[in-house]
């Protein structure tokens, strides 16, 4: 077989974290040529004998290499890590976790020291990195033409999902999949708490929650649809008159069992103001507009 010729870009990481060394293994894995740097300087070292080249200061890794990914801690981290450090002519690429605001305001803090900058949101835990199958990727924001030029590259870890020229659209699609990430591990929690005393093996719940929380979660589509259009009555099954007069069930129910109704509460207020505002022919769609401040 001809050996592969074709030249794979140099990339720097700096952080390697659990998730920094998990990309990192990656393009190391795909045979990218890595510098990588890391506070800690053992976690850099442990990726010498899998090829990547150990640099001795952040300085000298972002002068290895014009693309430059970063995967610290949280946005301050990066303000230590990259303070003083030439970044004129680099390709910033910042995967940390952070907030609209302070992607945008690193955006603007990136071209005036001379770099192209693209901001990402990791959509996957480590144990899914370089395992295309199990579905990860990251949101992209910020330059069109920086995530064009390196897309291949980027998409070697993980897959890529580019979500326009804001930088900080990756951020903003991020904190929205999780908050609704968190929203469903609350319910479940709730759920979980009901059984917590009785004779129900959690492990029989489990799978039943799983099946119903993923025949539910479809309806986001109708939610995005009545949101686009306005009218929220459209195809409504479940009337929000009829959902909000099943409450107290729920509330007596967590009552009767011992469990704390205050995950769910909150969300029943809002149910009940959009009823007594008049929605009770929608379903929940009314709920978000309660919420927009
Ligand atoms: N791990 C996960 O499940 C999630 C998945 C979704 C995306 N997040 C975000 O990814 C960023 C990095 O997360 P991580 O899992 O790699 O985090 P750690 O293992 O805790 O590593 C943190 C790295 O940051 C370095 N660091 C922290 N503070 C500083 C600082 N002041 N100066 C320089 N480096 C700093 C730390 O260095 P060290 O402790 O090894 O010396 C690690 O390299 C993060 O935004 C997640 O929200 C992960």
């Amino acid at each position: 077989m001809e050996p592969n010729t074709v030249e794979k870009s140099s990339v720097t990481m700096l952080g390697l974290g659990a998730m920094g060394t998990a990309l990192a293994r990656a393009w190391l894995a795909a045979g990218h040529p890595l510098t990588v740097w890391n506070r800690t300087p053992a976690r850099a070292a442990a990726l010498a004998p899998e090829g990547a080249r150990v640099a001795g200061s952040a300085a000298q890794a972002v002068a290895a290499s014009a693309l430059v990914v970063v995967c610290l801690l949280d946005d301050s981290s990066v303000d230590q890590v990259l303070a003083g450090v030439d970044l004129v002519d680099r390709d910033l690429v910042n995967l940390t976790t952070s907030t609209p605001a302070q992607a945008r305001a690193r955006a603007a803090w990136a071209r005036r020291r001379g770099a192209r900058y693209l901001d990402g949101g990791i959509m996957a835990v480590p144990p899914m990195v370089g395992v295309p199958e199990a579905g990860g990727y990251v949101f992209y924001s910020g330059s069109r033409a920086l995530f064009e030029r390196h897309r291949e590259t980027l998409g070697v870890p993980v897959g890529t999902t580019y979500v326009g020229e804001d930088a900080g659209f990756a951020a903003l699609h991020d904190v929205a999949l999780l908050s609704a990430m968190y929203g469903m591990f609350a319910g479940a929690a709730h759920a979980f708490a009901l059984i917590r005393r009785e004779d129900i093996d959690p492990a029989a719940l489990a799978p039943l929650l799983a099946d119903w929380l993923g025949a539910m979660i479809p309806a986001v589509h109708q939610t995005a649809d009545h949101l686009r259009s306005g009218d929220y009555t459209t195809g409504v099954v479940s009337t929000l008159a009829m959902q909000v007069s099943g409450t107290p069930t729920f509330l007596r129910t967590a009552e009767q069992q011992g469990v704390s109704p205050e995950l769910l509460s909150p969300y029943f207020d809002l149910m009940r103001r959009r009823l007594a505002e008049g929605g009770g022919e929608e379903d929940l769609t009314g709920v978000i507009d309660l919420l927009v401040r």
